[in-house]
């Protein structure tokens, strides 16, 4: 079974985990919403918590590299420059490489590929568009980079607007149109839908291959109630004007989404969603353990 798993951030990492235990020919698709300047580096949060997760050496914060150093932030901070971005020694390297090939005239899909080999990472992980994709935030504190939203100010400030800069001219990569076109299911990782589904959504084209793809479109929802399991999707899916728990989520996906996996304590919202036209199911989504991993995998598959 061909499997095509859209990822996002901490959430997406454990999932694929799970997803890459099972039977299947797994191709993960990334968000590159987050990507951001750091230290003269491109890092990628979103291909590298895959990659890094995948290669079974990423830290169990949900960034960055497992026993990582950090001493290249130090002589940053005693060169003057600001160190709110924690990026680690070895992380700082992936990234630098990244940004070298990427000098020499490679694609961000071709640099990930050499990335995700050199780490022994067997399954195909692709960035969804090659051009740049920016998440940015309206806030009273200005027009902020997403990581300087949520790593700089800690996710306080209110958020007035989202916006994906540069998204109306980006293609969707053409590894990611193949593998969608030929996938027997699409799988939605519990990742934020404001800004880790939202850019790749806003790529034009993208909503088009998955109404149209024959593989069967299944989410997982990061929301419980009206919290998330992580992170600020609460937070900016209010500020998107979608309610904040498991009904906006099938909402916003509803175009082109087949099944949605609910937490159990959601079973109120299961026929709302179905409304929807989008079959839901109910089941414990928190990973606490790699069986939670591997058990939510298989009910994705098989949803
Ligand atoms: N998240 C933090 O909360 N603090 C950090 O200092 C931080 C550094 C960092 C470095 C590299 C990287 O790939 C991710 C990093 N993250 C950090 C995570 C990141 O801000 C977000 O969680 C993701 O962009 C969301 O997907």
């Amino acid at each position: 079974m061909k499997v095509v798993a859209m990822a996002g951030g901490t959430g997406s990492a454990k999932l694929l985990r799970g997803l890459s235990r099972l039977p299947v020919d797994l191709t993960v698709v990334a968000n590159v919403g987050d990507n951001f300047w750091a230290y003269g580096a491109y890092v990628c949060p979103d291909v590298d918590i895959a990659c890094y997760t995948l290669a079974g050496k990423a830290d169990p914060r949900g960034w960055g590299l497992e026993g990582d150093t950090f001493e290249a932030l130090g002589s940053f901070a005693s060169l003057g420059l600001e160190t709110w971005f924690r990026l680690g020694d070895r992380d700082l390297a992936v990234c630098m490489a990244r940004t070298e090939m990427m000098r020499r005239g490679s694609s961000l899909t071709d640099a990930t590929d050499r990335i995700r080999r050199s780490l022994g990472v067997r399954c195909r992980v692709l960035p969804v568009t090659d051009q740049p994709v920016e998440t940015r935030l309206e806030t009273p504190l200005g027009d902020l980079h997403l990581q300087e939203f949520w790593v700089r100010e800690r996710g306080r400030p209110a958020v007035r607007k989202v916006r994906y800069e540069g998204a109306a001219r980006a293609k969707v990569a053409g590894g990611v149109k193949k593998a969608i076109e030929g996938a027997d299911r699409v799988i939605i990782c519990p990742a934020n839908p404001v800004t880790s589904v939202g850019p790749m959504t806003a790529v034009p084209g993208f909503i088009g291959l998955l109404s149209r793809t024959e593989a069967r479109v299944v989410a997982l929802s990061p929301m419980v109630g009206r919290r998330p399991v992580s992170g600020p999707a609460g937070k900016l899916l209010r500020a998107t004007g979608v309610r904040p728990d498991s009904l906006g989520v099938a909402g916003a996906y509803s175009r082109f989404l087949d099944a949605l996996l609910v937490s159990e304590r959601d079973a109120p919202l299961k026929s709302s969603v179905e409304e929807l036209g989008v079959k839901c199911a109910l089941t414990d989504t928190l990973m606490r353990t790699p069986g939670d991993e591997a058990r939510l995998a298989r009910e994705l598959v098989e949803a």
